[in-house]
């Protein structure tokens, strides 16, 4: 897109969110704030690097697709990040996975890995003036076969996850320490089972043991944040999920941790939009695993839609920006991936700055005084507003590529880049 054009669209644009009482410029400065957490793990379908060919396995979770080019070593990964961020307004973090470590051809057990062997990261994240995050990976593993991990009722499999997890948070609290801004680290568990079981509590008993073991160690909040993350249900997990909502908000709420909301993992028609200012009342902060789940948790790539739009104005209409930690989670193997990135990074922003630019007070009057007519026609209006191209020239004074013009540049790296990646 020309310059000028964005220029002029971004004048009109802000005149007439001015006349509703939007200053943009405002706007921008807070979407600006918001440093959305990338997920490593939409570059290489979720293989992670502990052997050369590692794919995911397990976990109820599951890419589809073969589309060409994706990442295959640690190079690969830190090329494609440097990508995306190349293409997106604003400021971003990593978030990675424990498979995802610099393992340098050794073999390293998950109950083995160690600081050093993600302090390459650090660094690169040092030179890329990031922040890192981090998760333990519970899947695609012999000792998380059966289904279960933390909850597990095998005495030396369960030891062995806790372990993990212990060191990933020492992990996580050293990439905090280093990096000057802190690490969450988020625990996702596949632990389920397919038909109906009988001992529902041992297993929960024993998620909540191996918990408070993990937690046992307590590092300094300005270097690690600890949060956890629930489901429903997965593939070969239909019948139960050992930690449910009810299981980690209790647990979060109980023991002063984050809670991780993943748009994907609740029933279709349950809205996480919907539960934010509700659990922002009982913990202080929330991780938000944005995702788009089609018919199930089936991790499209986010784009700009309701479901989407109504989390970014919960959390808008709540205030409570600052106490919202923001990280896709999606993984599409079917496209091509940096493009996946940009779409559903884009899309986040998009629906963020939408969120900024309501005229909320004003809303809120006409709900206060019944007015409810005016209320939904103001909410429909206001999707006919120029949002775009005040997103445009954030694009535009962040010298990232304007509209459709970053398609362009894709396909220029794919052709230059992941198409001769073997
Ligand atoms: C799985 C969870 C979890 C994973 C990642 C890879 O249902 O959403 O967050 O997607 O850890
Ligand atoms: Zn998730």
């Amino acid at each position: 897109m020309k310059k000028e054009q964005v220029l002029k669209a971004y004048a009109d644009a802000k005149e007439q969110y001015a006349a509703l009482g939007v200053n943009t410029d405002d706007s921008i400065k807070k979407l600006d704030q918001i440093k959305i957490s990338l997920h490593c793990w939409q570059s290489d379908d979720v293989g992670g690097f502990e052997t050369p060919d590692a794919e995911l396995g397990g976990g109820g979770i599951m890419v589809t697709g073969n589309y060409p080019g994706k990442a295959r070593t640690i190079d690969h990964l830190r090329q494609d990040i440097e990508k995306v961020m190349s293409l997106l307004p604003g400021q971003q973090r990593l978030n990675l996975h424990a498979i995802y470590g610099d393992f340098k051809g050794e073999k390293v057990d998950r109950d083995q890995i160690e600081v050093k062997h993600f302090q390459s990261w650090i660094d690169w994240a040092k030179e890329n003036k990031i922040g890192l995050d981090f998760n333990p990976t519970c899947f695609s593993h012999p000792y998380a076969n059966d289904g279960f991990t933390l909850s597990s009722k095998n005495e030396k499999h369960r030891k062995f996850w806790v372990e993990h997890i212990k060191r990933s948070r020492k992990i996580a609290t050293e990439m905090g320490r280093q990096l000057g801004t802190p690490s969450i680290n988020n625990i996702w568990i596949p632990d389920g089972s397919k038909d109906t079981p009988v001992d529902r509590n041992k297993h929960r008993e024993l998620l909540k043991k191996s918990l408070d073991e993990i937690f046992a160690e307590v590092y300094p909040v300005e270097y690690l944040k600890d949060s956890v993350e629930c489901k429903l249900f997965g593939i070969g997990s239909e019948s139960m999920v050992v930690g449910s909502h009810e299981f980690y908000l209790g647990y979060a709420i109980k023991n002063n941790k984050l809670i991780t909301l993943d748009n994907g993992h609740f029933h279709p028609t349950e809205q996480v939009g919907d539960k934010i200012s509700s659990v922002l009342l009982y913990v202080d902060e929330l991780l938000l695993h944005i995702s788009r789940g089609v018919r199930w948790d089936s991790d499209h790539v986010v784009i700009f839609n309701d479901e989407m739009q109504f989390i970014a104005q919960e959390i808008v209409r709540a205030n409570a920006l600052n106490r919202v930690n923001v990280a896709l989670d999606y993984f599409d193997a079917s496209i091509n991936r940096i493009g996946a990135y940009i779409i559903g990074t884009r899309a986040a922003q998009l629906s963020f700055l939408f969120a900024l630019l309501e005229p909320t007070v004003k809303l809120k009057s006409y709900e206060e005084s019944g007015n409810n007519f005016e209320r939904l026609a103001w909410l429909e209006v206001l999707k006919t507003k120029p949002f775009s191209a005040v997103y445009n020239y954030y694009c535009l004074i962040n010298n990232v590529p304007v509209s459709e013009d970053y398609i362009a540049e894709i396909q220029q790296y794919e052709k230059d880049i992941l198409s001769k990646r073997k």
